[in-house]
């Protein structure tokens, strides 16, 4: 699957005007921002939909796991910041399916992708919250993993994705920090809430790791978006920063992160960490995950099931614009 989708896109680069691919690169080499009214290499335009489309995806379905945890959140406090940060992620969503869409693929298109499987969403996602202590998991390792991904994308190639992170990053930092401070109260209380702290790092590690795609010499589309500087680091940089800023962070609450090999490595100045479980990783993306036919059901539901409010705002609109014509 993926080698056809490496030879769409040289097939595609081999049949754009020489000069203009020339001029674009020049323009993207000196950092640049390329622009939707801006010509562009159509493999650039289809990797660009591809991955902001699903990273709107994935903050869409990421509601859903702390969305069922608002009415079950242990105080009034609790229950308007989770509140609050669901929220967020849905304005996430939004600006990002915008983005998208100045590429030239509609929001129903995306939508219609997402629905019908063809279209992926982090496999993050796709794993269940079992306990109050998950959702400090998830601020901590899941939206700290988004962040150290999501910076350099602050400095991507596309104008309207570049600006939608860096109002997404600044929300993230906060969602990282809220999620840190659900752990280290749960570390601070009685010895069952530090085992419900630990138990949620032992089932969200690994799964956070995975976050950042396959290792670098299995990923197909890291070369060429380094090159285009849709990506400015790889799937390995990243997911090795992630790991050098966050085993400190378990140490200072007195949680174990659950790698027997994990060790520092003095001489690189950094964490070398165990193998991480490559099988589960596709088994998820494929759609296998453990809670992934519950999230994609909970998805086609609300779109079915709210179909009114899209009706009622189409109605409006043209009521709006017959208005107008008529003045
Ligand atoms: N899950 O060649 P590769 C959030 C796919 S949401 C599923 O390395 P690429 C939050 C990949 O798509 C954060 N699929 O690809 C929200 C590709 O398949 P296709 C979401 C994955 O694109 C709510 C294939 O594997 N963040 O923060 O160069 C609450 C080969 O991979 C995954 C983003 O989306 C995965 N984990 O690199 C809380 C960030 N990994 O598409 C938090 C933007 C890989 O060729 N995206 N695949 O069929 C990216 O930075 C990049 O797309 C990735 C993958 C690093 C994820």
């Amino acid at each position: 699957m993926y080698t056809t989708e490496l030879q769409k896109t040289k097939a595609v680069d081999a049949i754009e005007d020489p000069e203009k691919l020339a001029a674009f690169e020049a323009r993207v080499a000196a950092d640049d921002f390329i622009e939707p009214k801006d010509w562009m290499p159509e493999a650039y335009r289809r990797t660009l939909t591809r991955q902001i489309s699903q990273h709107a995806h994935s903050e869409i379905v990421g509601m859903l796991p702390e969305g069922n945890w608002i009415g079950r959140a242990p105080s009034l406090r609790r229950k308007a910041i989770l509140l609050a940060k669901v929220q967020d992620e849905a304005g996430h969503g939004l600006y990002l399916y915008s983005a998208a869409e100045t590429l030239g693929t509609s929001r129903g298109q995306m939508i219609e992708a997402l629905h019908s499987g063809k279209a992926k969403y982090s496999t993050i996602f796709n794993y269940p919250t079992v306990t109050w202590a998950d959702i400090g998991a998830i601020g901590w390792l899941v939206d700290g993993a988004a962040i150290m991904n999501q910076v350099p994308l602050q400095r991507t190639s596309y104008g309207p994705y570049a600006r939608a992170m860096v109002r997404v990053c600044k929300e993230e930092s906060f969602h990282q920090r809220q999620g840190y401070e659900i752990m280290m109260h749960l570390c601070q209380g009685t010895s069952e809430q530090k085992r419900m702290a630990q138990d949620a790092l032992n089932r969200w590690w690994w799964p956070s790791l995975m976050m950042f795609g396959p290792p670098d010499e299995n990923s197909p589309n890291t070369a060429q978006s380094l090159r285009w500087r849709i990506k400015r680091e790889t799937n390995d940089e990243l997911r090795q920063k992630f790991v050098d800023i966050t085993v400190p962070q378990a140490e200072a609450i007195g949680l174990s992160v659950p790698d027997p090999a994990l060790h520092w490595n003095e001489s690189k100045g950094g964490y070398d960490f165990g193998e991480i479980d490559w099988e589960e990783f596709y088994a998820v993306v494929r759609g296998e995950g453990p809670v992934a036919k519950e999230r994609m059901k909970a998805r086609r539901d609300a779109w079915e099931k709210n179909a009114w409010v899209r009706e009622a705002a189409d109605a409006y609109a043209a009521k709006k614009a017959q208005k107008k014509q008529a003045a």
